[in-house]
């Protein structure tokens, strides 16, 4: 019985690979601010399960809240207004969408479902901006204020790591990730 058992669950183990390995890294950059909100994301690898997220961008401060949110095509942002005056959300990028403006406590939802970088902008403060970046894999991380990064969740392969910060660069990274030993990167942008 016992023995059963643990045959169906090893089975099962073995029929969807282990998504149990990690990639970690620092980026190094030419000015230590630039250190932060870098995403780091699977660009080629082995084959990424299906996930479909609502996330929050929030407007908290006079400032949008991440700066740098990355997502996967065909997820779903929340746009929250934390602040007691009214707010704006819209892009001049992709699809070129203008959510309108709304007051505290309200939210607004759009559907990202075409890969790039938008950025947010609010008509109400100008100086406002941020950067939803829509990707083809769940996997990613964004750096912080360290440059620390850590995507999660991976199973054993090979891979190939693109970078992405709003104003600096850095070529494609290969890491090989091997079961239980996670993967070190660090990554230098010019
Ligand atoms: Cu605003």
């Amino acid at each position: 019985m016992f023995a059963r058992l643990a045959t169906i669950l090893l089975l099962s183990l073995l029929a969807c690979p282990a998504l149990a390995d990690s990639i970690s890294g620092t980026i190094q950059a030419p000015v230590p601010k630039f250190r932060a909100n870098v995403v780091v994301f699977v660009k080629q690898g082995p084959p990424a399960p299906a996930v479909k997220k609502t996330v929050t961008m929030d407007q908290k401060g006079l400032v949008f809240v991440p700066r740098v949110l990355p997502i996967q095509k065909d997820w779903t942002v929340e746009f929250l207004n934390s602040d007691p005056v009214a707010h704006n959300v819209f892009t001049i990028d992709g699809d070129k969408y203008d959510l309108g403006t709304w007051p505290q406590g309200q939210k607004k939802a759009h559907v990202f479902t075409k890969t790039g970088t938008y950025r947010q902008l609010c008509r109400v403060h100008d100086d406002m901006l941020a950067f939803i970046v829509v990707l083809d894999t769940p996997w990613f991380a964004v750096s912080d204020k360290a440059g620390n990064f850590k995507l999660d969740g991976l199973p054993a392969g090979n891979y190939t790591l693109g970078v992405w910060h709003e104003k600096l660069k850095s070529p494609d990274v290969q890491v090989t990730v091997a079961a239980g030993q996670p993967g070190k990167v660090d990554i230098t942008l010019k």
